[in-house]
């Protein structure tokens, strides 16, 4: 069940907690402001703190492949990267895909972020892209439910990685009981005063939802 849960860690926390930590939730998801807080080679020895299911790599790369290409080498220690889809395929998604997969990487594309004011009338454009990619998975708001089960209605085949659990209201398997396979969770475990046992508690959550909503369908 750990490889359902990802801990988003945008701040730095130590080693040993997040050895505990990956007992619950089994995807590592970092980002700029944990590398930009500690610098390429503390997140790398943090991405191998334990043994985590997937680092992601949650880098928003938005640019021409060239500069992507760049970023990307950087984070060598990372299983995929995540990237937004509005940047289009020739010369920037489509070239960068093609890489990723020669190197073993996985790629997931922003399809429908989880704050307010996003555009879900891009959907259909951005629907677009993701299949012409073809990557990995994508990125749904798992404060959307309705957006969810659109996404997994649309891409039976993708992972759906979906942040905005806790801090950003959502509740622990509201994603996952609309067809998300994995819930991304940031502040409700990391700025907590028990890391490790807020990690575990959002784990057990899970475990009940999940037996509710397979009882009663979704919701
Ligand atoms: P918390 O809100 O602290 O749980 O963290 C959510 C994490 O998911 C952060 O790392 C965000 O940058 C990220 N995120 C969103 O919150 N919304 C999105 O639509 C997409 C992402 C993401 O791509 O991970």
């Amino acid at each position: 069940m750990r490889e359902k849960l990802a801990l988003a860690l945008d701040v730095p926390l130590s080693p040993d907690k997040l050895k505990e930590i990956s007992e619950s939730v089994g995807v590592l998801k970092v980002s700029w402001p944990l590398t930009l807080a500690l610098g390429i080679d503390r997140v790398r020895e943090l991405a191998r703190s334990a043994n985590w299911v997937e680092v992601v790599a949650d880098l928003k790369l938005a640019d021409i492949y060239e500069t992507m290409e760049k970023i990307v080498d950087k984070f060598d220690f990372a299983d995929s990267f995540i990237a937004h889809s509005f940047i289009g395929v020739e010369g920037a998604l489509g070239p960068l895909k093609e890489k990723l997969s020669k190197e073993g990487k996985g790629l997931y594309l922003v399809l429908s972020m989880s704050h307010r004011g996003w555009d879900d009338s891009l959907f259909p454009n951005l629907l677009n892209v993701v299949r012409r990619v073809d990557p990995k998975g994508v990125v749904v708001g798992a404060t959307k439910p309705s957006m969810v089960r659109r996404a997994r209605s649309e891409l039976p085949g993708k992972v759906i990685i979906s942040p905005g659990v806790g801090a950003q209201g959502a509740r622990v398997g509201d994603a996952i009981c609309n067809g998300a396979d994995v819930e991304i969770v940031g502040r409700a475990i990391y700025s907590s005063d028990d890391p490790v046992s807020s990690a575990r508690k959002v784990l057990d959550e899970l475990r009940s939802r999940l037996l509710e909503c397979q009882k009663g369908g979704n919701s």
